[in-house]
């Protein structure tokens, strides 16, 4: 290669990670970052992405300004000095793999009382509602006035799920069919929904408003349109829509028939 050449592939190498701070940096500022978080547990998610972020970020801008230096420097067309044949260095294999087993090793520590607060540690309580995932929309069943899940008073219906703001929220989570995934982006909230599987999700929501439920698994042709709503709303506010939607339930069809048709167990 000539020595253009090789001037020119040291500033491709450069160019990466040069553009890749730069998305980084760009990106919050045009909105393509993470959604608002409105979740009390969410900061706990987002500061181990940022760590992450931070740490394979430092490792990924060394490496690449590394290769850089070494195309610049050792560019062949200088020819200043003539490569050497190594068979592999025994102490660098060792090292660059003990450093990044230890540093996961530490993340998986780290994060444990995270995943603990999210996937663990269930708040006692019945369900405020249950989720069922299929193609391709989610039916959601909250307890009737008897406020138990499962009995002939069940409300039931679909993608559009209400919630009280500022209370602790355990949803119920099932699947009729396939696997899906319940993804609540403003809550920090990802979880698979199993045929054949009961699984609790909870959380607590901080502000009002209305967000994204989105389907996280390729669940089968209509994927991209098993599209819900989630909107929190304050106590009184939350009674009196489900007192609504209740009457309206009523006046529409049996409550005998309703469960009939719709419950899964
Ligand atoms: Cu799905």
């Amino acid at each position: 290669m000539n020595r253009l050449g090789g001037i020119f592939w040291g500033l491709v190498f450069l160019a990466v990670p040069v553009l890749g701070v730069a998305v980084f940096a760009v990106a919050p500022a045009i909105n393509v970052w993470l959604p608002k978080d409105i979740s009390a547990h969410g900061y706990q998610i987002d500061s181990l992405f940022y760590f992450i972020l931070a740490l394979t970020g430092v490792v990924f801008i060394a490496t690449e300004l590394l290769l850089f230096w070494f195309i610049w420097k050792y560019d062949a067309a200088r020819g200043e000095r003539k490569a050497t044949y190594i068979q592999g260095s025994h102490t660098l294999e060792v090292v660059w793999t003990i450093i990044p087993a230890a540093t996961l090793l530490f993340l998986a520590i780290y994060q444990m009382n995270a995943w603990a607060n999210v996937k663990m540690r269930r708040p006692d309580m019945p369900p405020t509602v249950e989720v069922v995932a299929r193609q391709f929309e989610w039916r959601l069943r909250y307890p009737g006035r008897d406020g138990v899940l499962g009995t002939a008073d069940d409300l039931h219906l679909v993608n559009d799920l209400h919630l009280p703001v500022d209370e602790e929220i355990l949803v119920q989570l099932k699947s009729m069919d396939v696997l899906h995934s319940f993804f609540l982006p403003n809550l920090r909230i990802k979880q698979d929904a199993v045929p054949g599987m009961k699984i609790p999700v909870w959380f607590r929501a901080t502000e009002t408003g209305g967000f994204d439920i989105v389907c996280a698994e390729l669940c089968g042709w209509g994927h991209y349109k098993m599209k819900g709503r989630i909107t929190f709303v304050s106590r009184p506010e939350f009674d009196a829509w489900l007192d609504r939607k209740y009457s309206e339930q009523e006046a529409t069809q049996p409550v005998a028939e309703a469960v009939g048709e719709m419950a899964v167990r």
